[in-house]
């Protein structure tokens, strides 16, 4: 079993379930689970802060700054800010999972000034999936807390397991807007996907179904890092 901090992505295009499969790392093997997406939704919501910085728990803990320009789409990591983000001699095994980022070869290339990566997790899912899936999506804002009508649904209808409060659907779930996401994605992607198989760290998982792509996934992480769930606990 490996003793050094493991350093992993999870990558793939809108409602591939990048949140879904990394939630499920986070709770499978401890860890803190950081959302791009997540940090980027409530800053601009907050009035559109100037810097972000993504951390997770007590000292193993990932943080990447992103200093946007007027775009998202120009987002570019800075940098790694605290000492302690992936350092080189640690006596645990703690990976990082961070979905959604690298999402550009930009960020690939300010992300290998940081540190580099041992695994990226790829998914890859249909397109008339990603549609069905993202029309049937509710958030809860605060939490960031995911329901799927068809694959998860909250206990009761349009509200929240743990709060009561009222779910949302994205505004970018749209179809109209779902469909410009998967372009963007598609052509941001491909030479970052190029760049991590070149170096033989790309582990790409195919399917229709979450239940049926975590198996590998955990089986994946767990030759790598001890788990401290089962496979079915998550
Ligand atoms: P986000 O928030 O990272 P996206 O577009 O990359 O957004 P998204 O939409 O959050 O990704 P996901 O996390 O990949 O999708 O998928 P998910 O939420 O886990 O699953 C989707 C739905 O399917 C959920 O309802 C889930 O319950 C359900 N589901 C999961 N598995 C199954 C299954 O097997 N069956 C069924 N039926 N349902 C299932 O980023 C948002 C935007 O922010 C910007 C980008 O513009 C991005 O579009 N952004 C960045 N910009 C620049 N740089 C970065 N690093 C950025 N990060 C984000
Ligand atoms: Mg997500």
């Amino acid at each position: 079993m490996a003793s050094k901090l493991l350093r992993a992505v999870v990558l793939g295009p809108p409602g591939s379930g990048k949140g879904t499969v990394c939630e499920r790392i986070a709770r499978s093997f401890g860890l803190q689970h950081l959302s791009s997406g997540q940090f980027l939704r409530e800053s601009l919501g907050g009035g559109g802060a100037a810097h972000w910085l993504f951390q997770g728990s007590q000292d193993h803990f990932t943080a990447v700054s992103l200093m946007p320009s007027t775009q998202t789409s120009s987002l570019s990591p800075v940098f790694c800010l605290h000492p302690r983000c992936f350092p080189a001699s640690h006596s645990h095994s703690h990976p990082a999972a961070c979905p959604g980022f690298p999402r550009t070869l930009g960020q690939a290339k300010a992300l290998d000034g940081i540190c580099q990566l041992d695994l990226v997790i790829s998914l890859n899912i249909p397109f008339e999936t990603l549609k069905d899936r993202l029309g049937a999506r509710w958030v809860h804002p605060a939490s960031g807390r995911v329901y799927n009508m068809d694959f998860n649904p909250p206990h009761t209808q349009g509200v929240d397991d743990l709060t009561g409060e009222p779910l949302v659907q994205r505004e970018d779930d749209r179809p109209e807007a779902v469909a410009a996401r998967l372009r963007k994605y598609k052509d941001a992607a491909k030479p970052v996907i190029e760049l991590y198989k070149s170096r033989g760290i790309l582990h790409s998982f195919s399917g229709t179904e979450t239940n049926k792509i975590w198996p590998y996934v955990y089986s994946l992480l767990s030759s790598k890092i001890p788990p401290i769930l089962s496979e079915e606990e998550h």
